[in-house]
């Protein structure tokens, strides 16, 4: 696929700070939304700036696509992925991941009313086949364009103890198969689509509890059986109240998953707290809600790339599942307010990703050269940057690096602090860089990102696939990204 549009995306945005950090963000979305591009672009246009990831809220469910044996309603996902595995949809045309959710939801409530009402005159092996006949229609049909399945979702009962296998919820699969339906799900959607990453997908899962326990004894026996399975979705539906620290009983759960060879990822994010009239009781618990939104992110970024993802239940309070559930007495769960404005949550986000640098006074040196510096004269509004060698000691070779809070960096050179550091023709074959009178100009903006050991890459804001190099002896610019060390900078704190 042409990567154009990719591109136009402008990316800060969670969506390319996220990727170039190793874990991929995501929100739960719903075709319908997307299709209309409903409130004035905004939905549409918020998901494209922060998401590679969609997952569909509720339109891939059993109770929305199966309507009878061999009867599918395929229409909107159809338009998110294409209806022949040739064409295209909304999601490639607009660079997207998908994550499908779920082939089997194990609970009664959300199995397909005609399905259970067949239940007395159903064989085993007839529910067998229907269950492959489903999974291989769905997953066949999608087959390489659904990044990953939730195969399974929420089989495990909370209660302390049933009398059932792994605590398995008497559900119509259990009823009819036993605890196989769990393993044949997982065969049948390997079968459908041998590409796709296999998760079992459930709640109240991500601490040292007994469910997270019988949880990954079910996937053990599951993969025991011969059948493939990648890792488990932890929902992660939280409150105000939940703490998240290093080393605590989540880490804990999650190196488990990883010790015996799964992965994870973060599922259905949200932070409810107490709500009146949809508004925060007390509007401390913004900030809280950030500081945990921020914990998570620290946690996913930790078990990357064990952790393949973070996905919030949603991304404006908009629209979210939490105040109906509460009697909205709890609500404003996610990192936008329900007039998309960003909340603390995604400011604190943002920040993890992309504040790779302690603001402060820097050298700036090429790898590829590491004696020499980057400076600047002062010659009115307009002034040349290029490479000097010598002891680098001067003002106009030191710069002050500091955080614009919209997850880039302004650079100012110490003898000009009234300008900065600005790109100009950035898509030329060699775009340029001088300084200007510092105006919060875009081109004035730039994206660090690190490769540790206080070397980082520049890209300028407004081409940020690009990066700032040295493209000869002296002269830097901004180029097309190579694995080069002329445009790795090491960054010397004065
Ligand atoms: O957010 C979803 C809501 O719109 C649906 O009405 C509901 C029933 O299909 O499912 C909600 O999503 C659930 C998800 O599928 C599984 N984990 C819990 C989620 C919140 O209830």
């Amino acid at each position: 696929m042409n990567s154009a549009p990719v591109r136009a995306i402008d990316p800060f945005g969670l969506r390319a700070s996220s990727a170039l950090r190793g874990v991929l963000f995501g929100t739960a979305a719903s075709i319908n939304n997307l299709r209309k591009d409903i409130d004035g672009g905004q939905y549409n246009s918020f998901i494209k700036k922060n998401y590679h990831v969609i997952e569909p809220e509720n339109d891939f469910k059993p109770m929305k696509l199966w309507r009878g044996i061999n009867n599918y309603s395929w229409i909107d996902c159809d338009w998110l992925l294409g209806s022949t595995p040739n064409s295209t949809g909304w999601a490639q045309q607009n660079g997207m991941q998908i994550r499908g959710h779920t082939l089997v939801w194990a609970q009664d409530k959300y199995t397909p009313d005609w399905l259970l009402k067949q239940e007395s005159s159903l064989s085993s092996d007839k529910v067998k086949l229907l269950l492959s006949d489903y999974i291989h229609a769905v997953v066949g049909r999608y087959r390489s364009k659904v990044l990953w399945w939730d195969v399974v979702n929420e089989a495990v009962e909370d209660s302390k103890n049933n009398s059932r296998p792994f605590n398995l919820r008497d559900c119509f699969w259990y009823r009819k198969l036993g605890q196989d339906f769990v393993k044949y799900a997982f065969m049948f959607a390997h079968q459908a689509d041998p590409q796709a990453q296999l998760y079992y997908n459930d709640y109240n899962n991500e601490d040292m509890g007994s469910k997270s326990s019988r949880v990954l004894e079910l996937i053990k026996w599951v993969r025991s059986q011969g059948a493939t399975i990648h890792g488990v979705g932890m929902q992660w539906h939280i409150r105000i109240s939940r703490t998240v620290n290093p080393g605590d009983q989540h880490y804990q759960n999650a190196q488990r998953l990883i010790d015996n060879d799964f992965d994870f990822m973060v599922t259905e994010l949200d932070v409810a707290i107490p709500i009146n009239a949809g508004n925060p009781r007390d509007p401390n618990d913004l900030e809280r809600q950030g500081r945990l939104y921020r914990a998570l992110l620290k946690y996913a970024l930790h078990f990357s790339p064990r952790c393949r993802a973070l996905i919030t239940w949603g991304f404006t309070d908009r629209y979210s599942w939490v105040p109906a559930f509460y009697n909205n007495t709890e609500g404003a769960a996610l990192p936008s307010d329900s007039n998309y404005q960003l909340k603390p949550a995604y400011m604190q986000m943002q920040e993890e990703l992309a504040r790779v640098l302690p603001d402060g006074i820097y050298r700036l040196a090429p790898k590829s050269q590491p004696d020499k510096c980057l400076s600047t004269y002062v010659n009115g509004n307009v002034s040349r940057v290029q490479l000097e060698s010598g002891g680098c000691n001067s003002a106009h070779q030191k710069w002050n690096i500091s955080w614009l809070d919209n997850g880039t960096y302004r650079l100012s050179s110490q003898n000009a602090n009234a300008s900065a550091l600005t790109a100009y023709n950035v898509t030329a074959k060699t775009g340029g860089v001088q300084t200007n009178n510092w105006s919060s100009n875009v081109n004035q903006e730039w994206v660090l990102s690190s490769y540790g050991n206080n070397v980082f890459r520049f890209r300028p804001r407004n081409a940020w696939w690009r990066v700032f190099a040295l493209h000869d002896t002296s002269n830097v610019g901004i180029v097309d990204f190579v694995q080069n060390d002329a445009l790795r900078w090491i960054l010397t704190k004065v």
